[in-house]
């Protein structure tokens, strides 16, 4: 196929690439050359294995070489135009383009483009919500004006009523996030919460499941979206569920907004016109710096727009320039052609799953993740991980649906197209790739330990990991890293 890498964009481009990387590294090298060559090898290493973890992708140079620059040494808290340090005018500017760039690609209201990463991205929602939600009639009580007027014993009212709120969202071992309730994670101690599955026999939501148990718990939170989930999700469903229990539909979109932002999730699928607030990553399938992002209706603004400092700490400014970057290039005809991409070959990569007998959760994908149970392999989720990535393969264990083997050992291995997308393969690529993990998988087997059966390790077959690694080597020369950029 046509190459739809970011860093496709011609030879002059990839030859001042060049330049600007090999300048940097000598500059950096003259302090601590370990730290350059530890660079240097990175690129190495990624340019020669198959990189198939979900959440990870290849950030264009344009986007890598803005992180680089002297808007990290800038504090900046506050807003845009509204800062508590001076001589913030540049990055008023960046913040706003990035703000812009999101409200345009996404057709959002609000933008927010200050959050670190997801998880603070998800932070500053919850609060906007509480703070909306609960403050207002609170304030009245109170008699004060804003959040900032309480008195010390208005806050131990308002934290009693903060204090009894509840989430529901979508269970981990089902593919949610820890950050939607998770008990272990803050979101799952600040919020009496409760989780909704996936339907055991299909592996899909469930909409009349979730709708029940919304009725029954009648949440302040709805949460929608995932990290581990294969299928499509229908927002308009969600948000008539949160509308009859008056719940607030909040949708984590970090896996998929490259597939929201190219246009392959629209109407009842895009979550932006449904949800009253919507967070996200940059770095996974939007392809930009890491970093968070928070889009929401007229109602949440305000409340987001405190992100900082009631969540977050200084803006990372030459982190927001960055984003402004990316979405600029999201924006771009070719991002569309780019997320299309992105689902067809997550749908190869399934198909040559399937015909090769191997189990998947919900028995495919329509997104840009797949869910392989590797119990149909004899192993655990750790062990599938290890023996792939001794042959050159790079993915991430992951829990499956009531995982036998729980959240550290696993018994699923998830796999993403964004990345290998970007480096240009195709479907004939993700196809191989498949025969490739079928390879290693079927040649691998669990190994005992000291004091028995282990769940780490494994003994692989001889030669198989050396084949398959100069196979994905073939694969990847094919359709190179960063095509052009010398170093
Ligand atoms: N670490 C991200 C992922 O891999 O999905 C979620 O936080």
């Amino acid at each position: 196929m046509t190459s739809v890498s970011a860093s496709g964009q011609g030879a002059e481009y990839a030859a001042t690439a060049s330049e600007a990387y090999q300048a940097a590294l000598r500059v950096i090298e003259t302090v601590e050359p370990r730290v350059a060559e530890a660079t240097r090898k990175e690129l190495a290493d990624q340019r020669d294995s198959l990189k198939l973890i979900a959440s990870e992708n290849y950030a264009s140079p344009a986007v890598l070489l803005t992180m680089g620059t002297w808007f990290s040494d800038k504090y900046a808290e506050g807003t845009v135009g509204h800062r508590f340090y001076a001589a913030c005018q540049n990055v008023d500017t960046v913040e706003a383009l990035a703000a812009e760039h999101a409200r345009e690609l996404f057709g959002a209201p609000y933008a927010y483009a200050q959050p670190h990463s997801g998880i603070d991205a998800n932070l500053v929602a919850y609060w906007a919500i509480l703070a909306t939600m609960v403050e207002a009639p609170g304030l009245a009580e109170m008699g004060a004006k804003h959040i900032n007027d309480l008195s010390e014993a208005d806050w131990e009212k308002l934290r009693a009523k903060l204090g009894n709120q509840r989430l529901l969202g979508m269970s981990l071992d089902t593919g949610g996030h820890l950050t939607h309730g998770f008990r272990p994670n803050i979101s799952g101690k600040m919020f009496h919460q409760r989780q909704y599955g996936t339907d055991p026999t299909t592996g899909f939501i469930d909409y009349d499941a979730v709708a029940a148990s919304a009725r029954e718990f009648k949440p302040l939170v709805l949460v929608a979206g995932y990290s581990a989930y294969p299928r499509r999700v229908n927002f308009a469903k969600m948000r008539e569920i949160a509308d009859e229990v008056g719940a607030t539909l909040m949708v984590d979109m970090a896996h998929f907004a490259g597939l929201v932002a190219g246009k392959v999730f629209t109407g009842d699928e895009d979550p932006v016109p449904h949800a009253h607030v919507v967070t996200t990553t940059t770095h996974k399938s939007l392809r930009g710096p890491r970093g968070g992002l928070v889009l929401a209706t007229e109602e949440f603004a305000p409340a987001v727009d405190k992100g900082c400092p009631m969540v977050l700490g200084g803006p990372l400014s030459h982190v927001m320039a960055a984003k402004a970057v990316a979405l600029a290039e999201a924006r771009q005809p070719e991002f569309r052609t780019y997320a299309q991409a992105v689902a067809d070959n997550a749908q190869a990569l399934a198909d040559g799953f399937v015909k090769r007998d191997a189990g998947l959760v919900t028995g495919g994908t329509d997104n840009h993740l797949v869910l392989l149970d590797v119990t149909s392999f004899g192993l655990t989720g750790r062990q599938a991980e290890s023996a792939l990535l001794d042959s050159g393969i790079v993915t991430n264990r992951n829990a499956i649906p009531a995982d036998p083997n729980g959240a550290w050992y696993t018994s699923g291995i998830r796999f993403g197209s964004p990345a290998l997308t970007t480096r240009g393969f195709g479907a004939d690529e993700f196809d191989r790739v498949a025969e490739l993990v079928v390879e290693v998988l079927s040649n691998t087997q669990p190994a005992a330990g000291p004091n028995g059966p282990s769940k780490a390790k494994y003994t692989i077959a001889d030669g198989v990991a050396d084949r398959v690694h100069a196979a994905a080597s073939e694969l990847l020369e094919a359709n190179p890293l960063y095509p052009g950029l010398t170093l």
